[in-house]
C-alpha cells in the first residue's frame, strides 16, 4: 500500500515566504513576510514535506488491499518472474565465469531483481536507459542480450553495441556521470517535441556525485520528461548508507530541486512497476520528472573484485535474504494457483538452457581488435591515441581472457 506519512510532497510548491529584511532589497517574490522573531531575525517557512512510501506485496506473498490492477495479471507477473529467474540464474553464471577465467571483473545483480524487471517492465520500446553497471534485468527486458552483457564484461567493446535497443546508452562506471546523459537525452525529448522518457538509474552512493544534484536540478528547472530510479542497496562497495549521508531518506534529494521524491519498496516487484508506470505517464503527459528511491539490498559482493564479508556481517546478509524479491512474487504465485514445484523446476532448466547458448556464444565470438579501445573516442585521433594504438597492436598475438 501507499503509505507513511501519506501527505504530500510540498518542498517544490511551498509557500515561499522570504523576508525582505533577509534578501536585503525589495524583492517581487517577497509576500507575507513573517513575524520578527527574537534577535530580529525573521522566520521562513521554506518547504515541508513528508516522503510516500509504497509496497504492495509483502515478504510472504500477500498483497495489500489497495494493490493496482495490474498486481492481478497473471500472465504479465509470470513473465516478470520468468525474466527475474532467467537474470538469476545468468547472474551465478557469470560469477562462475569470471572465477574461471573467462569473464573480466563482473558486477552481481544478485537481489536487485524485482526494480531492474519492474522498471524495464513499465517502459516503453522508445524510451531510453542510462543504465549504471548493475542493472541486467531492465536491459533483457528490454531486448539486449545476455551474449552482449557477456562481451563487454569480457572487455570487447561490441558489448556496448546493442542489437535492441539501439538508443539505449551503455554501461556507467564513473560514478552519477549517467545522471547528466539521462538528464541530457531528456532535454532533448522535450526540445523536439517528443512522448518519450529517459530512465536514469543511479546508486545510493551515487546521490553523493555532484552530478546527480546537476542532473536533479536541470530536470527540475527544465520540467523535463525523466524518471530517475536510485537503487539504494544500502552498500557503496564497502561504505554504508549510515556513512554515506545524514539525510533520512534518498527520495528527499529531490525537493530542493523542485522535483517529486518517493520511496517504494525495491523488492516488490508490483509496487515499483507502479510507482515506476506512474511516473512515466506524468512524465510523458508533460508533469515533468521523478525520482524514486527503491529500497533494496545488494546480496552479492559489489564484483567479483570484492570481499563483502570483510565489512558487513553475515546475520546482516542472512536478514535480507528473507526479503530477497523472488521469493516473495513466487509466494505470491503459488497463492493464485499459477505456479507450482514442477514449473519451477522447469523454469530453471529451460533459463540453464538459455544462458548455456548466450555463454556459448560470447566464448566463439571472434577476439576484438586492441584498436577497439580506440575507434569510438574522437572522429579523430590525436597524436598520443594513435601511438598508444600502435603499441597495442603488438599485443594482439596475446590470448584471450
Ligand atoms: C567517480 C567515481 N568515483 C569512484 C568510483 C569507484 N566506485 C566504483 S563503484 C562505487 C560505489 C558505488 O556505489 P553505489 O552508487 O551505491 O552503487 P552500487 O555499486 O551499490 O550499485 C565506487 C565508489 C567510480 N567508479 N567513479
Ligand atoms: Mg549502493
Amino acid at each position: 500500500m501507499v503509505s507513511a506519512s501519506r501527505a504530500e510532497i510540498r518542498g517544490p510548491s511551498a509557500e515561499v515566504r522570504l523576508s525582505q529584511r533577509l534578501r536585503g532589497h525589495r524583492d517581487p517574490l517577497v509576500y507575507n513576510p513573517a513575524p520578527l522573531t527574537a534577535g530580529g531575525l525573521r522566520l521562513k517557512t521554506v518547504a515541508e514535506f513528508a516522503i510516500q512510501y509504497c509496497q504492495f506485496l509483502d515478504p510472504e506473498g500477500n498483497l495489500a488491499a489497495d494493490a493496482p490492477p495490474s498486481a492481478r495479471d497473471v500472465p504479465e507477473l509470470l513473465r516478470m518472474y520468468r525474466t527475474m529467474t532467467l537474470v538469476r540464474v545468468f547472474d551465478a553464471k557469470a560469477v562462475n565465469l569470471q572465477r574461471t577465467g573467462k569473464l573480466g571483473t563482473y558486477a552481481s545483480c544478485l537481489g536487485h531483481e524485482a526494480t531492474h524487471i519492474a522498471v524495464g517492465a513499465a517502459m516503453l520500446p522508445e524510451d531510453v536507459v542510462a543504465p549504471v553497471y548493475r542493472e541486467y534485468g531492465t536491459q533483457l527486458w528490454r531486448g539486449v542480450k545476455m551474449s552482449e552483457i557477456l562481451l563487454y564484461w569480457g572487455g570487447d567493446e561490441a558489448g556496448s553495441n546493442f542489437s535492441v535497443p539501439r538508443q539505449d546508452f551503455a554501461w556507467c562506471v564513473p560514478i552519477g556521470s549517467q545522471m547528466l546523459h539521462g538528464a541530457g537525452v531528456a532535454m532533448a525529448m522535450k526540445i523536439r517535441g517528443e512522448r518519450r522518457c529517459s530512465v536514469t538509474y543511479v546508486g545510493d552512493g551515487g546521490t553523493s556525485e555532484g552530478s546527480f544534484y546537476e542532473a536533479i536540478n536541470l530536470a527540475g528547472a527544465r520540467q523535463l520528461p525523466a524518471v530517475f530510479v536510485i537503487v539504494n542497496n544500502r552498500w557503496a562497495i564497502s561504505v554504508p548508507i549510515e556513512s554515506q549521508t545524514a539525510a533520512k531518506t534518498l527520495a528527499q534529494k529531490a525537493i530542493a530541486g523542485g522535483v517529486t521524491g518517493i520511496q517504494v519498496d525495491g523488492n516488490d516487484v508490483i509496487a515499483v512497476r507502479h510507482i515506476v508506470s506512474e511516473a512515466l505517464a506524468k512524465a510523458r503527459g508533460g508533469g515533468g520528472p521523478t525520482v524514486i528511491e527503491a529500497l533494496t539490498y545488494r546480496l552479492s559482493d559489489h564484483t567479483t573484485s570484492d570481499d563483502a564479508s570483510r565489512y558487513r556481517s553475515a546475520d546482516e546478509v542472512k536478514t535480507a535474504w528473507q526479503q530477497e524479491p523472488l521469493l516473495r512474487l513466487r509466494k505470491y504465485l503459488v497463492k493464485l494457483g499459477a505456479w507450482d514445484d514442477a514449473r519451477e523446476v522447469a523454469l530453471k532448466a529451460e533459463c540453464a538452457r538459455e544462458v548455456e547458448a548466450a555463454v556459448d556464444t560470447y566464448l566463439s565470438a571472434a577476439r576484438p581488435s586492441t584498436d577497439a579501445m580506440f575507434d569510438n573516442m574522437f572522429a579523430k585521433l590525436p597524436k598520443s591515441l594513435r601511438e598508444q594504438r600502435e603499441i597495442a597492436r603488438h599485443y594482439a598475438a596475446e590470448p584471450k581472457l
